[in-house]
């Protein structure tokens, strides 16, 4: 049976959920994020802000320069969470198969409704009426066989939107559309791409897998099959994961310390993005190596404290593999990292209370921009020397 996969995201949510409490915000320029005496970076600039070049990301400064006029609001995590809960609560209503991915993202599975609810569409209409009744705001859905055509269909139907693409018509849907369309092209793979005279995403379809993979790494596959129009991955729930991890072979057998220890950070980095995603801590920290010969250990730190910030996890684990390069002079042919011992984030999230509280708000924005342009729009001090190195492409653990 073909799927039919929903990809939800909310408008301008945060400054949405503003408007919702204050309507007279309504119709104007207005942005979240930043300080007012004007540091920091737009969280989200609302559509009227964005008709004069405003984007999130921009620091607030330009943002001032560009719309002066505009209304900038220093925002309240705490009430976007409680909107964001109260978002999937309405799309748990509907179907279990949900994934949620950020604050006001996420992926339904409505496979084998019609017969019950009637044409997907018309299920997808009394969700965006709901989320406007129950809540105020505005979604824009994608409807589609698998969740990246789902979510290019989002995309490009904001704001309120609704676009199906039907089964079949995949490839057709993607082909004209720019590459940084698809989710995981960043800018750097954009560019290189361009430089190859590939700007659609229907040349980068066309390209053959063996160009791809050398470019890009195991990455060029994933990319090669989305261009494609293909997205088997299923809609995965949250459920109580036990641990998260992430590994890589390395392309060479390495006793560069330098190299393994940035690999280890972008490592731990994506380990950290899935537990603030899941709004997890872990208690313990584990690094896995595998030598030449094949030869594999796996040295573990418990903590006092439960963490889910990268900086923390990233210090246990390079201690973990200081001392084990310390212990054995042998090349390095696959690095990987597992936390474990995952309890519920017990922390609130203040916004910049202190320097751990801050370090976690950095954390959380900087997911927000890698979900949004890519794992590789940002790149941490020590993860440089990883720079051009298509060995950084990571894959999960089975
Ligand atoms: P998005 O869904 O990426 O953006 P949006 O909802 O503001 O606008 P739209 O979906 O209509 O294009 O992000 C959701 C919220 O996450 C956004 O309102 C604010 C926050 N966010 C940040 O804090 N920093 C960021 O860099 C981004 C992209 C989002
Ligand atoms: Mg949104």
């Amino acid at each position: 049976m073909t799927r039919r996969i929903f990809h939800i995201d909310l408008d301008a949510f945060f400054v949405s959920v503003e408007r919702v409490l204050n309507p007279e915000l309504r119709g104007k320029p207005v942005v979240v994020g930043g300080h007012p005496e004007g540091r920091g970076v737009v969280a989200c600039a609302s559509y009227e802000a964005r008709a004069f070049g405003l984007h999130a990301a921009m620091p607030i400064a330009t943002a001032r320069r560009l719309c002066p006029q505009a209304i900038f609001l220093p925002g309240n995590f705490e009430r976007y969470r409680d909107y964001s809960e109260k978002f999937h609560g309405i799309l748990a209503n509907v179907s279990p198969d949900l994934e949620p991915c950020g604050l006001d993202e996420a992926f339904l599975d409505v496979t084998g409704f019609e017969p019950h609810y009637g044409p997907a569409r018309e299920t997808a209409l009394r969700i965006k009426d709901r989320i406007r009744n129950d809540l105020g705001l505005t979604a824009s859905i994608g409807i589609a066989s698998g969740k990246t055509v789902a979510k290019v269909a989002s995309d490009l139907s904001k704001p309120d939107g609704l676009i199906e693409v039907a089964p079949g018509e995949e490839k057709g849907f993607l082909s004209p559309l720019p590459v940084r369309s698809l989710p995981g092209v960043g800018p750097r793979m954009q560019q290189t791409l361009k430089w190859f005279g590939i700007t659609t995403i229907g040349q980068l379809a066309e390209m053959p897998l063996p160009f791809l993979k050398r470019n890009f790494g195991v990455y060029g596959e994933v990319i090669h099959r989305h261009a494609n129009g293909i997205d088997e991955s299923p809609v995965e729930g949250r459920g109580p994961a036990k641990s998260i991890s992430r590994e890589v072979t390395l392309e060479e057998d390495t006793l560069n310390q330098a190299l393994l220890e940035a690999t280890l950070r972008l490592l731990t980095e994506h380990v950290g993005a899935d537990l603030r995603e899941q709004r997890k801590q872990a208690k313990c920290v584990s690094l896995k190596l595998r030598y030449a010969d094949f030869d594999t250990i796996t040295r573990s730190q418990t903590m006092k404290v439960a963490s889910e910030v990268d900086q923390v996890l990233y210090e246990v684990a390079v201690d973990l593999l200081r001392k084990a390069l310390a212990q054995r002079r042998q090349a390095v042919r696959l690095i990987g990292v597992r936390v474990s011992g995952l309890a519920s984030e017990a922390r609130q999230l203040n916004m910049l209370d202190d320097s751990a509280e801050r370090l976690a708000y950095l954390n959380k924005a900087i997911d927000r921009i890698r979900q949004k342009y890519g794992f590789e729009a940002i790149e941490t001090g020590r993860t440089l020397p990883l720079r051009g190195n298509p060995r950084s492409g990571t894959t999960a653990m089975p």
